[in-house]
Formats: structure tokens, sequence, C-alpha cells
């Protein structure tokens, strides 16, 4: 039985048995694999890093989409910039009150190959009549819209490949051009205890170009490292300081079921642990 390797770290990183092979080829942009394992369920790789795993995916995508909509409290128009597997619209489209989704996705054939060989991710999503897909590359999508959003949520790849230009200060400050004003953009900023460069670069350029800034985490079992830290950046502090009565009445409310998130974690993700704090703070040392 062949093996998958990841390669994002030199000399330490995660083997996964390639049970059934499922897809494996190159797109435009990418390397893509998706294979069954018989404990993680369907896993997705693409460019030698695993991206998403069926057993595993819901931490991921409830945190990065359910934390930004909740602390908002009125979202009606969404901005998701790697539709890639879809699993972020589908836990968006799971708000009722949200009117309109835009979805840019640079690579096509991700979308395309993800609907048939990983099914469950968008599950269907990508149909909802409030989906409006777009194949254009993230930073000239947030750089030449004049569309205006609530929340916007980055699911990128790592800073290594077609992604680097999501992690940059341009990409940034035309997100922060495109939120109205209590709008929020939360981002996969990567693992910290792995990546800790990726931290203190993106709090550098976030506190450069946003009012109110700052992370939340989750750990994601098959994202190696420990926690994974998300970006956030807001015009105004309204959002991120909710008070927990408030998530709980919205979560409420909103009638989600949920695996992973609920109002306490909402809250508690935002206590960072003291090696986050430092890299964080390093970012002020940064000339
Ligand atoms: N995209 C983020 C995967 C990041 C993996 N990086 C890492 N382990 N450092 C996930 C796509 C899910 N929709």
């Amino acid at each position: 039985m062949a093996d998958y390797l990841e390669t994002l770290y030199p000399g330490y990183g995660q083997r996964l048995q390639i049970d059934e092979l499922l897809y494996e080829g190159h797109t435009d942009q990418q390397h893509l694999v998706i294979f069954r394992n018989a404990l993680l369920g369907r896993v997705m790789a693409l460019d030698g890093v695993v991206q998403t795993t069926e057993a595993d995916e819901f931490i991921y995508h409830e945190m990065l989409a359910h934390v930004p909509i909740l602390a908002h409290g009125a979202v009606r128009k969404v901005l998701v910039i790697g539709v890639g597997d879809g699993g972020i619209v589908r836990e968006i489209v799971r708000h009722a009150g949200i009117a309109e989704i835009v979805a840019v996705e640079i690579d096509a054939s991700v979308i395309e190959l993800c609907r048939t060989h990983l099914p469950l991710h968008s599950a269907g999503a990508l149909d909802d009549p409030r989906v409006r897909l777009v194949i254009a590359d993230g930073l000239d999508f947030v750089a030449t819209t004049d569309e205006r959003f609530d929340v916007i949520i980055s699911d990128s790849t790592d800073p290594i490949g077609p992604a680097a230009s999501l992690f940059s200060r341009e990409f940034y400050r035309n997100c922060q051009r495109c939120l109205n004003a209590d709008g929020v953009l939360a981002t996969q900023n990567g693992v910290p205890f792995l990546q800790s460069a990726e931290l203190t670069d993106t709090a550098q350029r976030l506190a450069g170009t946003f009012t109110d800034w700052g992370f939340f985490h989750a750990a994601v079992p098959t994202y190696i490292g420990g926690s994974m830290s998300f970006g956030w950046g807001s015009n105004s502090g309204k959002a991120r300081a909710t008070e927990l009565a408030v998530v709980r009445e919205r979560f409420a409310q909103s009638g989600l079921r949920t695996r992973y998130y609920n109002a306490e974690i909402h809250q508690a993700a935002f206590a960072l642990p003291q090696y986050f704090l430092e890299l964080i703070g390093a970012a002020h040392k940064v000339p």
C-alpha cells in the first residue's frame, strides 16, 4: 500500500496511508491528490501539503466561518477567497440571514475535482442560488472590485506557491477597503509552533492596516504541530468585543448544529498561548 508523505516541513512530517487513490494529477497551478485513508476518510492534498480530511475538516471550517459571522451578528454579504473544496461555503450557506456569497477561486479544476471526489465538503452548497462563483486571482479580485462585504474569509493554502500574495500587505489593504463599517476579515494563518515567521509577519501587516486586529486559534489534528492561527482584521473593534452572552444568543438563534464550534469555544479561541503572544509582540520590533 502506498503512503502519502507530507513535505511541508524539512525533517518532520506526517505519513498517511493511501487506502484508495481517487485522483492524482496536475491542475494548471498545483499538484492535487485525493485519496481515502481508513482512519481519516477522504484526504485532499495540494503541492505536498494536506489541505483537508473528512475526519477533522469540521473543526477548521466551523471556526473559520462561524467565528467571524457570529461575532459580527448581522452579516448579509460574504466574500470567500479560496473556494477549493467548498467546505467554507458549506458552513456559510447554513446562515439563513446571509443573502449573497461571492466565492473566488484561482484554480477552477480544484473545485471540480473536489466536487467529484470529495463531495461531502461542498455538500451541494456551491449550487445554492446565493453563491456566485468567480474564477480569479484573490488579490486581483479584492484590488479591483467595487463590492463591499460584511465578512471576508481567506481559506488559502500556505504562503508558498499561488497563495503567497494572500498574505501580503497589499491583500490586507484591499480587504480592508472592501469591508463595510463593522466588517471582519478572517484568514487561515498557519501553525505558529512550526511556522512562527508567518504569525509575526501577518501581525505586523495587520497592525499596519486595520483599526482592530488579532488572532484566534484552534487545533486541527491533520495540520500538525499544535494550534492553527486565524488572522482577524476589522475597521471597528465591535465584532471582536462581542460578549459571550450575545454570541450564545446569536448561536442559539442561528439554529446551527455544529461539532466543534459553540459560544464558549468562540470566546476562548481569542485567548492566545504565551508563545503566540511573543511572536506577535516580535512584530512590533520588526522595523
Ligand atoms: N487550507 C489551509 C491548509 C493549511 C495547511 N497548512 C498547514 N498544515 N500548515 C485548507 C483548505 C480547507 N478548505
